[in-house]
């Protein structure tokens, strides 16, 4: 034991006493016989409010949606069934790097020690498959015992925090309410500090390149919104007079009302202007840099030979590697050594896109849709994206200080409506508008219940195009695997909570989109837009095209006549 002063306390209360120390105020999840005296030690000190959500998905959604608002988010779940429900959510924050605390209460250790077979277990004598299964998705795992209860619950709240990514801990439903020995101060998050000349070095070589550069860019992953250094690279870019692109998974994490913004860089896919700085920078400064398909246009992403890849705690320039320096300190030291710069030759700006002028009483269409949609938006407005035609989204330009939530890599259908619980637990004093198709919402849909019943007044735009559109545009343009059930989406308020003030819509035409959009946002809000089946975006279509040369080769059966939904010739 070390000397810091300590005190005596139950292995629960310390678990969630550490949790609010960390600023989680809200635990998500579903109660089990195994986690209920943790749920009770909750309840009698107090420390964090219970959101129970209807499955353990959707919890891990809505912690995933919380940490991202909050920095780090924590679900309640119970042994085996209740976390293999939550895997999927555990691992898409573990490829979104999002900072998740999954707590599982498990069997007790007396069942362990003695080998006594116990329920929501394999019934074969072994405790250890769950355990096994997170260590693929988490940075840390471990199971709670009264001997490193104490240590263990910092070890990984901390790796969670510094690594921005999820952790796994068990905790023996036996154990909550034993007294062991912690540390009396509260946890402190904090990085460990960078080796100082690791870090002179590395500020030097950068500052070095991007002083010398004639044309230096930065391009941005999602890494710089969850390390913090939004504000630290608009300053820089501003110092340097040099453009900022954003890759999809880091949408909004520039302010894109930002005089240096240019927009999404994604190979041929990106609009010609963003392509060229980014490509032809004689110094790029990378962040977090993950490309995959969907984010580079089919890997057609090329950055200059010379790029700097700076990573939330190591860089990359030229052949040195830095280890063991963290990417704001980095950040800090390379806008102090670098000279403000006043007369860079401005760099070729976007064209204006025309916009589509529809009859108001025509059959909604993507292109009317997406037009009004971007007039909606404003300022602060945190901005929802699930997989599908509503990828269209990315194509918006954001007011200031929007934060946009979506899973781009990991692409888990439904992920948005968990998600949506999270975010507005977190802040509910924003505005949160959720975009999302009737596929990816059937896979969630009863979290709706859980947003009404704590009163939250999002806005949900849901797309009934009957089924999965995107997925046409990759095959079986129209098969009946690609078909839904046609759901009275709209209705859904009401069947969730009897009494709901929500304000639901069906929406055909223009000239009801418009009307809809009038509501005011003083309740929950529910747009359910009927539009055809065949009709998306085509960048989606576009994207989906592509997709499937990828996934099914030469041979595979997307060329067959009219087997993939295309992009529409003239728009
Ligand atoms: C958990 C999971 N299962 C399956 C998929 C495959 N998938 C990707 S998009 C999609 C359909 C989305 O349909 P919808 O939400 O209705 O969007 P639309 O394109 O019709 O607007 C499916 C099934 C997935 N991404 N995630
Ligand atoms: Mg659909």
């Amino acid at each position: 034991m070390s000397s810091s002063p300590s005190q005596r306390m139950k292995i629960g209360d310390f678990l969630l006493r550490r949790l609010e120390e960390a600023g989680v105020r809200h635990l998500f999840g579903v109660p089990g016989d195994y986690n209920l005296e943790l749920l009770q030690q909750l309840q009698d000190t107090g420390t964090l409010k219970w959101v129970g959500t209807c499955s353990e998905l959707n919890a891990s959604y809505a912690a995933d949606g919380y940490a991202r608002l909050n920095g780090l988010g924590a679900l309640l779940v119970t042994n085996g069934v209740g976390a293999l429900s939550a895997i999927n959510g555990v691992g898409g924050a573990y490829s979104e790097h999002v900072p998740v605390i999954c707590i599982a209460g498990s069997i007790p250790l007396r069942s362990i020690d003695r080998g006594l077979g116990m329920h929501h277990t394999m019934a074969d004598g072994t405790w250890n498959h769950f355990l096994d299964a997170y260590a693929h998705v988490t940075a840390a795992h471990t199971r709670l015992t009264p001997r490193n209860a104490a240590t263990e619950i910092d070890r990984l709240i901390l790796t969670a925090w510094r690594e921005k990514l999820p952790v796994y801990m068990e905790l023996p439903s036996d154990i909550a309410y034993l007294d062991i020995e912690v540390p009396i101060g509260p946890l402190v998050l904090a990085n460990t500090p960078s080796d100082p000349e690791r870090l002179r070095s590395c500020i030097a070589a950068i500052a070095g390149r991007l002083s010398n550069a004639k044309s230096p860019a930065i391009l941005v992953d999602a890494d710089a919104g969850r390390f913090g250094v939004a504000s630290d690279l608009m300053e820089l870019a501003e110092k340097m007079q040099a453009p900022v692109a954003v890759i999809n998974t880091a949408k909004s994490v520039i302010d894109e009302t930002f005089p240096h913004y240019l927009g999404i860089y994604s190979g041929r896919a990106s609009e010609p202007h963003v392509r060229e700085a980014i490509e032809t920078s004689d110094c790029l400064l990378a962040i977090g840099y993950r490309p995959i398909e969907v984010t580079t246009g089919d890997f057609s992403a090329s950055l200059p030979a010379n790029t700097i890849h700076a990573g939330g705690h190591s860089v990359d320039v030229g052949d040195d590697n830095y280890q063991a320096v963290t990417l704001k300190e980095v950040l800090e030291g390379v806008i102090d050594a670098t000279p403000q710069v006043r007369n860079r030759a401005p760099r070729p700006a976007a064209t204006a896109v025309a916009g589509t002028h529809a009859d108001p009483s025509a059959k909604l269409t993507q292109a009317v849709y997406w037009q009004a949609m971007q007039g909606y938006l404003r300022e602060g407005d945190v901005l929802f994206v699930d997989n599908g035609t509503s990828y269209a989204l990315f194509g918006l330009k954001f007011p200031p200080n929007c934060t946009f939530v979506g899973s781009v890599n990991w692409g888990s259908i439904g992920y948005s409506v968990g998600a949506l619980l999270g975010t507005l637990t977190a802040a509910p004093e924003r505005r949160h508008i959720l975009f999302v198709g009737d596929g990816s919402f059937q896979v969630t849909a009863q979290e709706l219940s859980t947003i009404l019943r704590h009163d939250h007044k999002p806005v949900i735009f849901l797309i009934n195009n009957g089924g999965y559109t995107i997925e046409r545009g990759y095959l079986g343009k129209t098969e009946t695997y690609n078909d839904i059930a046609n759901w009275a989406y709209a209705a859904l308020p009401r069947v969730f909570r009897r009494d709901t003030s929500a304000r639901s819509f069906v929406v055909k035409s223009g000239s009801d989109l418009q009307e809809a959009l009038s509501a005011p946002n003083d309740t929950l809000i529910f747009v359910e837009s009927i539009m055809d089946p065949y009709d998306a975006p085509a960048a989606v279509t576009g994207s989906s095209n592509k997709g499937a040369d990828l996934n099914y080769g030469p041979r595979g059966p997307q060329h067959r006549d009219n087997l993939q939904l295309r992009p529409a010739m003239v728009e």
